[in-house]
């Protein structure tokens, strides 16, 4: 059944032909490897955008010949891409051509999570989201909605939600991403390295990565940024359980035993601080408590720390000394991902801490001091209404806050109250571009609260994991058929980039900014949509902020003015914590009841005969927006684990050889191929995140290799500020299906993948 057909009729379908109305014959509308605005178009055009495969929001050259999209190249004005994409990137034109895009909205028939909607029209399904959410609204108050999002393409639908009045909005990049660290930064600089983060790469003389591994972790002008420091002969420091690339390029490799970093990073500052290696100067003028800090490390030695890390006390002495010889120009990198052992903030602290000990925040090779230009918003657009109930993800019974240095919306707070109903019941969830059944640790507890909702709906591009679960599902304009909101992100340099579109639509999907103002009026909020498209809306905000629109929209990328980037060319510096200075000792920790100066705690072992499982990302997949993407599923179409040389010959497993693995509290996965290499310390697995789709509609993805969110089903949350840690789970390998592996458990050959419950 054809989209269209499908979109007339309220019969309900069945599961099959909901896969056939997410998944028709999108292929015919652009014959071959490409889509068509118009079958009458000739000759080439070029339009400059963004990218949005990942956050990073490169910018790009869409060239489209006789109205196909032809290629994606970097815009050489920009400086997120500097005139290059990544390969996922440059993969942009398989998401257009994914023959399993949602083409039009759905409304369930079936039971939650049996992917079985009827298609219906666009007024049809915004009708009855509005109905629902002003039914809610008016039993239980518009706090009860939460709002879950990833990247700036939600922006005007959580806009209408927001104008709304939920304060409950939410992203995993918080609290299952980069909050530990923002918040370890927060408590010791009074502020953070922010998204893009402000290191100055290219510039340091000393690189420490520990545990960040860019290079497989791409985001585009920072590895750009990182061969220059390569190039220039930096001395890379990185600690890692595994060889990552970034190791391969290292000077210092430290295989450090998953875990802890903690004690590394101790032993490094407490080698550092003995020696007074560090910058006296800047420690003396901008430092509060050093001498407290000083005291309670003096004991963190690197013959403390050796039987810990694994890592031999003379190597963590000379990284260290490597360390402080080119400060200020040495840079420990903040990572980004910190969601690992459950002290991540504390963990987010000692790096901060070491970065303070080398004097580099404001200086060159260290934090450089960012510029944004800011823009208005559209004029005359009303505030958002205030909550009297205030949000519902951080507080408890009485009413304290749970996590008290949370500063962003814990997504698993949301959950909970959706669960529990403290501080208040949460009755619908709103998901845009975040798949929360893989994003989020605890996929039965996310279940949980779905099955305890009144009204869900997703907005995605493809029939997602969550979007099988969903009373309606939005489909979206793909980023090449679409304005999102200006990227003003804060750089080395201020800039302005604009996304707009290269093609329409090829069925009934819509941009975001439409389905937010159509889904406003709806609700009555017609004055936070004082316009009547969003180039419009764009126009208005550039020009009162002093740009051109025209150059904009032809060069894709502005320009704006640059602040001083380091303290020595005038760059202003302020500490925006409780004493003003860089808090080495931390009072606001101490009132809280927590370790004023982080402490090492190991990590829990794991069963007997267990592998603690490490997750990180690979070069040509972001989570689940790629896997199905038909051009990267070519390079990469399933992950692997790795697993250490010496363990496989132990065990009788061979490199390539399928194997399912059974976690701690005895889930099994999908089939995964083994991959031998000397690259892992023993004790750990890796797998790269986002495998192991569960969604039957999205084909491309579905069951493809293994998931790790499945197996993570032991959770550590950080008790500052509520971030979920995953690296607490342990798997042991068994035989896939007529495989073999002398030491596999071999009564378990044959066993079937743990059913991940649906509905
Ligand atoms: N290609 C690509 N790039 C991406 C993304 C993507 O999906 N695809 N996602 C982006 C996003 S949102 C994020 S947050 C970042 C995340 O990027 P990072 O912050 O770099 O990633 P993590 O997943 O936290 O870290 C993974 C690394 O930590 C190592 N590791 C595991 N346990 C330990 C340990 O106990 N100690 C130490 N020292 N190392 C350990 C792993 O072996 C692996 O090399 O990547 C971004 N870049
Ligand atoms: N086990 C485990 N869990 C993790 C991590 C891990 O390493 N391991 N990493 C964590 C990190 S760092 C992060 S940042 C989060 C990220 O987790 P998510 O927020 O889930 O990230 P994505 O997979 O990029 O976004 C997912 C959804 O957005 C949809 N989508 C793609 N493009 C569009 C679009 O244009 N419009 C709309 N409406 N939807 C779109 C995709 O189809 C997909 O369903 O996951 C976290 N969770
Ligand atoms: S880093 Fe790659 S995927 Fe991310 S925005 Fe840039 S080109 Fe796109
Ligand atoms: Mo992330």
């Amino acid at each position: 059944m054809d989209a269209a057909e499908a979109s007339a009729g309220t019969v309900p379908v069945s599961r099959r032909q909901f896969l056939q109305i997410a998944a028709a014959t999108f292929g015919a509308a652009g014959a071959g490897c490409s889509t068509r605005t118009t079958p009458t178009e000739t000759g080439l055009r070029t339009v400059n955008t963004t990218c949005d495969v990942c956050f990073w929001k490169c910018g790009v050259v869409a060239t489209v010949r006789d109205g196909k999209l032809w290629k994606l190249e970097g815009n050489p004005l920009d400086p997120l891409s500097r005139g290059r994409l990544c390969p996922r990137g440059t993969a942009g034109i398989g998401m257009l051509e994914d023959p399993h895009r949602l083409r039009t909205p759905l409304i369930r028939t079936g039971k939650r999570g049996a992917e079985q909607f009827k298609a219906v029209s666009w007024d049809e399904a915004l009708d009855h989201i509005a109905e629902k959410l002003k039914k809610l609204a008016a039993e239980h108050g518009t706090e009860t909605i939460a709002f879950f999002k990833h990247g700036i393409g939600a922006y005007y639908v959580e806009h209408a939600f927001k104008a709304f009045g939920t304060p409950n909005v939410a992203a995993p990049s918080f609290a299952q991403c980069r909050g530990p660290r923002d918040v370890g930064f927060n408590l010791t600089f009074g502020t953070n390295p922010g998204t893009p983060e402000n290191t100055d790469i290219a510039r340091a003389k000393t690189l420490v990565l520990i545990g960040t591994h860019l290079g497989e972790n791409m985001h585009n002008s920072q590895v750009q940024e990182f061969a220059d420091f390569l190039r220039a002969g930096g001395t890379l420091i990185v600690a890692d359980p595994r060889f990552s690339v970034a190791a391969s390029k290292a000077r210092f490799y430290l295989p450090v035993k998953p875990g802890t970093d903690i004690a590394l990073l101790l032993a490094w500052m407490n080698v550092i601080v003995r020696e007074g290696l560090h910058d006296r100067e800047y420690v003396g003028e901008h430092g509060h408590g050093f001498d407290k800090f000083a005291a309670a490390i003096a004991d963190k030695t690197p013959e403390q720390a050796a039987p810990e890390t694994d890592i031999e006390a003379r190597l963590i002495r000379e990284t260290a000394r490597a360390m402080a010889m080119t400060r200020p120009a040495t840079l420990i990198h903040p990572g980004r991902r910190s969601t690992w052992h459950g002290d991540d903030a504390q963990r987010g602290r000692d790096v901060a801490l070491l970065n303070a000990l080398m004097g580099n925040w404001g200086r060159e090779g260290g934090f450089y001091m960012p510029s944004c230009i800011g823009l208005e918003d559209y004029p005359g657009t009303p505030k958002y209404p205030k909550s009297a109930r205030g949000k519902a993800d951080n507080k408890n019974e009485a009413g304290n806050k749970r996590w008290p240095f949370a500063d962003q919306t814990v997504s698993t707070g949301l959950r909970e109250a959706t669960v529990t109903g403290v501080p208040y019941p949460i009755k619908a969830w709103v998901v845009d571009a975040t798949n929360l059944l893989q994003a989020i640790a605890g996929r039965a507890r996310t279940l949980e609260a779905i099955n305890t909702l009144d009204f869900l709906l997703v907005i995605d591009t493809v029939p997602s994991e969550i979007a099988g679960y969903a009373d309606v599902v939005l489909p979206e304009a793909m980023y090449l058929e679409r304005h999102d909101t200006l990227n003003d992100d804060c750089l080395r340099m201020s800039f302005l980039a604009l996304r707009q579109p290269v093609l329409d639509p090829p069925h009934k999907q819509k941009p975001g900014w439409w389905i937010g103002k159509e889904l406003g009026r709806r609700l009555g909020l017609e004055a936070f949509f004082p316009w009547n498209d969003l180039e419009e809306c764009l126009k208005v905000r550039v020009t009162n902020g002093g740009f051109d629109w025209m150059e904009l929209k032809t060069k894709g990328i502005l320009i704006g003015p640059q602040a001083p980037l380091y303290v020595d060319q005038g760059a202003e510096v302020s500490y925006d914590t409780p004493s003003g200075k860089v808090e080495f000792w931390s009072q606001q920790l101490a009132d809280k009841g927590f370790d004023p100066v982080p402490r090492y705690t190991p990590p829990e072992a794991g069963p007997e005969g267990a592998y603690r499982l490490i997750t990180g990302r690979a070069l040509m997949h972001t989570f689940s927006r790629t896997v199905g993407n038909p051009r990267l599923a070519q390079l990469m179409p399933e992950n692997t684990m790795w697993v250490n040389a010496g363990e496989a010959r132990r065990l009788g497993v061979a490199n390539g050889q399928r194997v399912r693995l059974r976690n701690q509290d005895g889930v099994v996965s999908d089939p995964v191929a083994v991959q031998v290499t000397e690259r892992i310390r023993p004790e750990c697995v890796y797998m790269v995140h986002r495998f192991g789709s569960e969604s039957r509609a999205w084909k491309g993805a579905y069951r493809k290799g293994a998931s790790t969110a499945q197996l993570t089903t032991r959770v550590k949350v950080d008790p500052l500020m509520g971030s979920t840690s995953i690296h607490g789970n342990f798997v042991t390998l068994l035989p896939a299906m007529g495989g073999t592996g002398a030491g596999l458990p071999q009564q378990a050959a044959g066993q079937r993948s743990t059913e991940r419950a649906r509905g």
